[in-house]
């Protein structure tokens, strides 16, 4: 047999880890991926784990007969705390042949139980006991309070270094520096959660940083989510509390097999360092002649430091990361500086982003420079404006003599552009990079087409998931804002699901969701949530952000194939429904209380967004309808038949009464609007095909009479697209996607966007700044159209969850001549690549091992596909006309 006809199995992956260190499953599932010869089908698997040095038992399953690959149950013993492993495993074919060993993957698990914990969160002694009162700041708290403080420790070692781990999380964020050297590459650790009921900790392999004899640690600590000035309209500081803290606890086992645990304790001292001021919102302010040289190494004098305090945590609510954490992935140099005046430059790094402008200067001590960032420019000039209340401004003091190089710690700004003021550098291209931050997932989804335009829209998408994917899913990273909005990734979800495994990390917001729940189901507008002014706080129900509970699960799970999400998230979604069934009247509908509606309707008053023309509780009941009928599909998957029989029975109920109360015996909706159509059709709430039909003709026309610009708002907007093409009117679609006027999707390449705007016109056609309050550069909702053009330019679609079945359905049209999509998905490489030849349509395929395929032609046609790549073509299948 020749080497190419033995399946060959790639590294396997634990649950969604990208890096399964210091996890919190005992139980990790196991995935992997086979490459084999076209028709291979796998039969049978064998998992073996090899504990290292004691820490889990090895053993070997037997060969389990399973064509399954994707998240199959752990097969031994329970990992406990600490353990170690190595996981590797074998596949065999219907033919018996059997692949090689793969390559082992590392596990390693984190603390997994709460007396794991013997380290206490300590924290600066009451700031007016360490340090000088200064001038107030513009938060409630004077200033020195908030200097973020420095923490260590010293401590000897008997003997060389074996092993060694260092779990830590804070009150605040934290940075970890031992004997002089920075732990790990995270930024923003510990992330943001709902702090009250979860925090998270990280696990550090830090063998290289220890020695035999003296040693130190020592932390960053700043005020981060936990308690600095968070959201709008001036905002809050202190939400969590008001002292930051540390909670690290190192454990070290050596050469001779001594465990030594360094925990933060009394025995830690609080100083203060260089940092004078730093908020997320605000920026950072750092003086280098505050430096304090040695601190993280031994034989530092702490004799000035203060004792430290302990404070409250309860280990019970210390959580491991099931996403990976926030770095710096990518640094932009600028693309343009110019000079504003003598003292000041402006830089354009050529893309807007999220992350923080590193630079290297030489100058006198006590010298400043000042960074202030924006997404766009007004005259020339920064335009901060948009940031409303975020003041985005970084501050370096020079310590003098040799270059200094500097890069904020604890903030984050949304920028383009940045303004610098006592610039001191050499080369600026050289010494001033744009750092790109957001949670490290990786990348999964690819797009591309024969229209540039189309390329660098979809190009901005990417961008603006990137800028927003921060270790929460956020709706925009600029302004005083930040937050975890539920209806921004309730309709983003699908696509961000394509384009990054963002498994791991919205698990994790979702979990938040559940435990901020509200008692009686409603679901917050964000998540964390905090007080948002009278519009958000309290919260209340609202259809299309609190459906996030009912419909994310389900789109993970759709992307994932991972059903113990849905299990994880189904009590939320269910209260989120049960609740709405008591807010809706006899008949199923949902029709009081403060509704979003078609939230930015470009035909809503600028002043009033949620005054859009779609019918605000026609939406409302569509949603609950949608919702009901996910909840009932997720107890299907769940084996919960009765709930499942239910929930559909409730959803068949509001269906009908959706199409009494809104749409006419014409067949015409009462709100004659785009959105309405689109999400009846989209939501499946219409009774026959010939009512489906009539949806979709009424919504081509609508489209036509409104010029192909967009007439729909957050609601109505993912789903138009869509909907025209369910409906045979892909040109339709086509033309609304190539519109180039505003409002519309390519209006904004106009103006140079490289991310994706909240407003259609965030730009003004005439090159100023909408006025309005909300005008974000860098919103990813809107870009939920990139779905489309995957699932229907490209046309690689799912038809079962986890890519387990794919039909490949391009739908040619727009004047593209060819166009070509790619998922990474939990079974191996999906693709798809299509070109148009006068009017033959040539289709290249790429089907995973696992998989079962068929492309589903433009005429009807359908054609089964092997696994592996295979290129098909079908004359006379060129591109459908518009329905
Ligand atoms: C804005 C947010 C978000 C939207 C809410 C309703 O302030 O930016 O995008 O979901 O309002």
């Amino acid at each position: 047999m020749s080497h190419e006809q033995i399946p060959m199995v790639a590294v396997p992956t634990a649950e969604h880890h990208r890096e399964p260190f210091g996890i919190g499953e005992a139980s990790p599932r196991i995935s992997w991926k086979t490459t084999a010869p076209p028709g291979w089908n796998q039969r049978a698997y064998q998992i073996e784990v090899t504990g290292a040095d004691g820490t889990h038992r090895t053993g070997r399953t037997d060969w389990v007969t399973s064509p399954d690959s994707v998240l199959v149950p752990w097969p031994l013993p329970l990992l406990s705390s600490r353990a170690r492993c190595e996981v590797r495993l074998r596949v065999r074919g219907a033919d018996r042949v059997t692949s090689d060993w793969s390559p082992p993957l590392q596990i390693e698990t984190g603390l997994l139980e709460p007396t794991d914990w013997t380290a206490r969160a300590i924290s600066p002694p009451e700031p007016h006991q360490l340090y000088e009162p200064h001038e107030p700041h513009s938060s409630e708290r004077p200033a020195a309070e908030r200097r973020p403080p420095l923490l260590r420790k010293e401590f000897a070692l008997g003997a060389e270094v074996e092993r060694a781990r260092l779990y830590v999380t804070a009150h605040g964020l934290y940075e970890i520096e031992i004997n002089g050297r920075r732990v790990g590459d995270h930024s923003l650790a510990p992330g943001w959660t709902s702090y009250h009921h979860r925090l998270r900790y990280q696990t550090h392999d830090v063998t290289d940083h220890l020695r035999a004899g003296d040693n130190a640690i020592g932390a960053w600590l700043a005020d981060g989510w936990y308690r600095g000035r968070l959201g709008f309209g001036g905002g809050h500081a202190d939400l969590y509390g008001d002292r930051v803290a540390l909670l690290a606890q190192l454990e070290i086992v050596d050469r001779d097999g001594t465990v030594t645990v360094i925990g933060t304790d009394t025995s830690w001292r609080a100083g203060q360092g260089p940092v004078l001021s730093s908020g997320l919102l605000d920026g950072e302010t750092y003086d280098a002649r505050e430096e304090v040289p040695g601190w993280s190494s031994p034989g530092f004098d702490d004799g000035a430091w203060s004792p430290v305090d302990i404070v409250d945590r309860d280990p019970a609510t210390l959580v491991a990361p099931t996403g990976p954490p926030v770095r710096c992935t990518q640094e932009i140099s600028p693309v343009l500086v110019t000079a504003l005046d003598s003292d000041r430059i402006l830089v354009d790094f050529g893309q807007n982003l999220v992350g923080r402008v590193r630079i290297t200067v030489s100058g006198p001590a006590g010298h400043s420079v000042v960074i202030r960032h924006s997404e766009v420019l007004q005259d020339g000039e920064l335009c901060v404006r948009p940031l409303r209340d975020a003041v985005s401004t970084d501050r370096y003091t020079l310590r003098g003599g040799a270059p200094e190089t500097w890069e904020p710690r604890f903030t984050l700004h949304g920028f383009r552009y940045a303004e610098i003021t006592g610039w001191r550098g050499g080369d600026p291209h050289r010494d001033i990079v744009a750092r790109v931050h957001h949670t490290d997932m990786a990348r999964t989804g690819w797009f591309e087409c024969s229209n540039e335009q189309v390329n660098r829209l979809h190009e901005n998408v990417v961008w603006s998931l990137r800028g927003n994917f921060v270790d929460l899913p956020t709706d925009c990273p600029q302004r005083d804002e930040r937050l975890g909005w539920t209806g921004d990734i309730q309709v983003f979800a699908p696509t961000a699901a394509f384009l990054y495994d963002c498994h791991g990390m919205l698990a994790s917001w979702l979990r938040d969701v559940a435990v901020e729940q509200h008692d009686d189901g409603t679901v917050p507008w964000y998540v964390p949530e905090i007080p948002g002014g009278e519009q958000w706080t309290p919260a209340r129900p609202g259809a299309g952000w609190g459906d996030v509970v009912a419909l994310t699960p389900w789109d993970l799970y759709r992307a994932s194939g991972d059903t113990a999400l849905l299990a994880a998230q189904y009590e939320s979604a269910r209260r989120w429904v049960d609740l709405i069934t008591e807010l809706s009247d006899e008949a199923g509908l949902w029709n009081r209380g403060y509704q979003l509606g078609d939230w930015l309707d470009p035909f809503a008053p600028p002043e009033d967004p949620a005054a859009g023309r779609t019918d605000r509780y026609l939406i409302a009941t569509a949603y609950y309808a949608w919702s009901l009928h996910h909840v009932a599909r997720t107890a299907d998957v769940l084996g919960r038949m009765d709930e499942r029989r239910h929930y559909e029975d409730l959803a068949w109920r509001v269906r009908r009464a959706f199409v009494d109360a809104y749409v006419l015996p014409d067949g015409r909706m009462t709100s004659d609007t785009q959105t309405a159509y689109a999400v009846a059709l989209q939501f499946d709430l219409l009774p026959d095909a010939a009512a489906r039909a009539a949806a979709g003709r009424r919504l081509a026309e609508l489209v036509e009479a409104g010029g192909h610009t967009i007439h729909t708002g957050f609601i109505g907007t993912p789903q138009v697209a869509p909907a025209l093409s369910a409906t045979d009117h892909d040109e339709t679609a086509y033309a609304l996607l190539l519109q180039q006027e505003c409002p519309s999707w390519l209006y904004a390449l106009k103006h140079d966007a490289t991310t994706i705007w909240e407003r259609w016109d965030s730009m003004l056609p005439d090159g100023t700044v909408n006025p309005g309050e909300m005008t974000s550069f860098n919103h990813y909702a809107l870009g939920a159209i990139a779905q489309w053009l995957h699932t229907t330019v490209a046309g690689l679609t799912m038809g079962a969850p986890g890519y387990r079945d794919i039909v490949f359905r391009p739908r040619p049209g727009g004047g593209l001549t060819w166009a070509s999509a790619a998922h990474e998905s939990p079974y191996g490489r999906v693709a798809i690549r299509w070109e148009l030849r006068e009017s033959e349509l040539t289709v290249e395929t790429t089907v995973p091992v696992g998989a079962t395929a068929r492309i589903e032609w433009p005429d009807g046609g359908v054609t089964h596909l092997p696994t592996g790549t295979s290129t098909t073509s079908r004359p006379g299948a060129g591109p459908i006309g518009s329905g």
